[in-house]
């Protein structure tokens, strides 16, 4: 997969894609991250990338020859890739979307700043518009690295086996159950029996067990859409009897 992020700050992408898997699916070819900076593009003596709104207003909003300069020049050098802008306006990025884009060859991602960017550039030169929710940033560069971080572990050959996205879909309705390792007792507190005990049967049961009641508590929403056994809502009928 081809990344190329446009961005007015390269410099925040310098740490994030040479740790551990990323790192890896890079030296193995699997993921190819370009960074443009979107002033290498403007065009004028003070290399502007922003501007004031048209009809008032607070903040700037990014000029559009800068963001289609570097489009055009990323189109010439790597082909044509799916173009995503980066922006609170966006439909909300989920695992699903990360699957979707996932199979695609090349992401050109947007990050923007300031106010948003010239409609313009949205209207023409934008195949899809992602927010990564709802809460306030200072620009898209963070959702680029979580998206690019989220799309590449998908890609086959990134994980390797143990670390297999496969079971995800398998749970992927419900939250984890918790996890333990050694020491058997960390300061008072002990592993829960069952695990320790080599009982398979009843280890998966109760990991169920606790993935329906920490879902339950945290995340009732998920429950709604979660694909449920008939043992499953006997489960939970018991949680919320016990409280
Ligand atoms: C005045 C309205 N604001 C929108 C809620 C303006 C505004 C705030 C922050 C416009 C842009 C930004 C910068 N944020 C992003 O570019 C951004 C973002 C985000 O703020 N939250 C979640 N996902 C994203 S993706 C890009």
């Amino acid at each position: 997969m081809r990344f190329d992020i446009l961005t007015i700050f390269p410099e925040m992408f310098a740490s994030p894609f040479e740790h551990s898997i990323l790192k890896r699916a890079r030296e193995a070819g699997f993921v190819d991250i370009n960074l443009v900076n979107i002033r290498d593009f403007a065009e004028d003596r003070r290399r502007m990338t922003d501007d004031y709104p048209y009809g008032g207003g607070n903040g700037m909003v990014m000029k559009p020859e800068p963001i289609v300069r570097a489009l055009r020049d990323v189109e010439e050098r790597r082909g044509k890739g799916k173009v995503i802008l980066l922006s609170p306006s966006g439909k909300e990025f989920d695992q699903a979307t990360a699957k979707r884009l996932s199979i695609e060859q090349h992401l050109v991602l947007i990050c923007g700043r300031y106010e948003g960017v010239d409609e313009r550039v949205r209207g023409a030169f934008v195949d899809e518009e992602m927010s990564l929710g709802d809460y306030i940033l200072t620009g898209g560069e963070f959702p680029a690295m979580v998206i690019v971080d989220a799309v590449s572990r998908l890609i086959p050959g990134v994980l390797g086996c143990s670390e297999s996205p496969e079971e995800e879909s398998f749970s992927k309705d419900l939250l984890e159950y918790p996890q333990y390792t050694r020491p058997p007792e960390f300061e008072g507190m002990r592993v829960p029996d069952v695990l320790l005990s080599g009982n398979h049967a009843e280890i998966s049961r109760w990991r169920r067990r606790e993935a329906l009641r920490k879902t339950l508590l945290v995340r009732p929403d998920l429950l709604e859409k979660a694909d449920l056994s008939e043992e499953d809502k006997k489960i939970i009928n018991e949680i919320k009897g016990r409280g």
